[in-house]
C-alpha cells in the first residue's frame, strides 16, 4: 500500500472526524469540486462487533481516458471500536467502483487514522491499498494498480490541500494559530 497523507493539522481530532465522516459542508463542497454527484449515505450504525458502519453511494467523474467519464461507487466505512472520541479514530473504507474496466477484479481500501496531538491539533494519516477479489493476469494487474494509484494520488493530494484551506479559515482570527 501507500501512505498518501501524513500531517499534523491545526484542527482538533473531533473536528477532523466531523469534517471527513459526517455530512459536513466541507465534504459537500469537496465532492462538488471533484464532481462527485448524487451522494447518499446511511447514518453511522452500531455493529455487533462493537464498531460502527455506514455506507455511501455516489457517482464519480473520471478523468482517465482509459475509463468512461462516470462510474457509480459504493463506499463502506467502518469505525473501529478501539476508537476513542476526541482522542483516536481509525476508519477503514472499502470503495467499489462499479462501472470501470476490470471492476469485478479489484476494490480500494483506505485507512484513515486521526490522532489527537493537543487540544486543537491532530495528525491525519491516510493509507491506501488496491485489493484483488480475483487474480488477474499479471499485466492486467499492474495496469489496474498503476491507473488506480494515479487517480488516488490526485484525489488525496487535493483533499489534503482543501483541508489546509479549511485549517487556515478555522484558525484565522482565533488568536491561537
Ligand atoms: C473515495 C480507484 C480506481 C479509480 C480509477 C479506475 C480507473 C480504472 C482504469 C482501468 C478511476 C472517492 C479511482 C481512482 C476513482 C476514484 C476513487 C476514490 C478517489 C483501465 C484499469 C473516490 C476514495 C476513492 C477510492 C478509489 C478511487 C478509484 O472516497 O482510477
Amino acid at each position: 500500500g501507500r501512505l498518501f497523507v501524513n500531517r499534523v493539522f491545526h484542527i482538533s481530532a473531533e473536528m477532523m472526524f466531523d469534517l471527513l465522516f459526517t455530512d459536513s459542508s466541507f465534504m459537500r463542497r469537496f465532492m462538488d469540486i471533484r464532481k462527485i454527484i448524487g451522494a447518499s449515505s446511511t447514518s453511522w450504525q452500531r455493529e455487533a462487533s462493537g464498531g460502527m458502519k455506514r455506507t455511501l453511494n455516489y457517482t464519480i467523474t473520471i478523468n482517465n481516458p482509459l475509463a468512461g467519464k462516470f462510474s457509480t461507487a459504493t463506499e463502506t466505512q467502518t469505525l473501529y471500536k478501539e476508537s476513542r472520541e476526541g482522542q483516536y479514530y481509525m476508519i477503514d473504507s472499502e470503495v467499489y467502483t462499479h462501472d470501470v474496466p476490470y471492476h469485478d477484479y479489484f476494490y480500494t481500501q483506505n485507512r484513515y487514522c486521526i490522532i489527537r496531538n493537543s487540544k486543537h491539533k491532530c495528525r491525519l494519516r491516510i493509507y491506501t491499498d488496491v485489493k484483488y477479489k480475483k487474480q488477474p493476469w499479471g499485466l492486467v494487474k499492474s495496469f489496474i494498480t498503476k491507473n488506480s494509484w494515479s487517480g488516488l494520488e490526485d484525489y488525496f493530494r487535493h483533499l489534503e490541500a482543501e483541508l489546509l484551506e479549511e485549517e487556515a479559515e478555522l484558525t484565522q482570527g482565533s488568536g491561537d494559530a
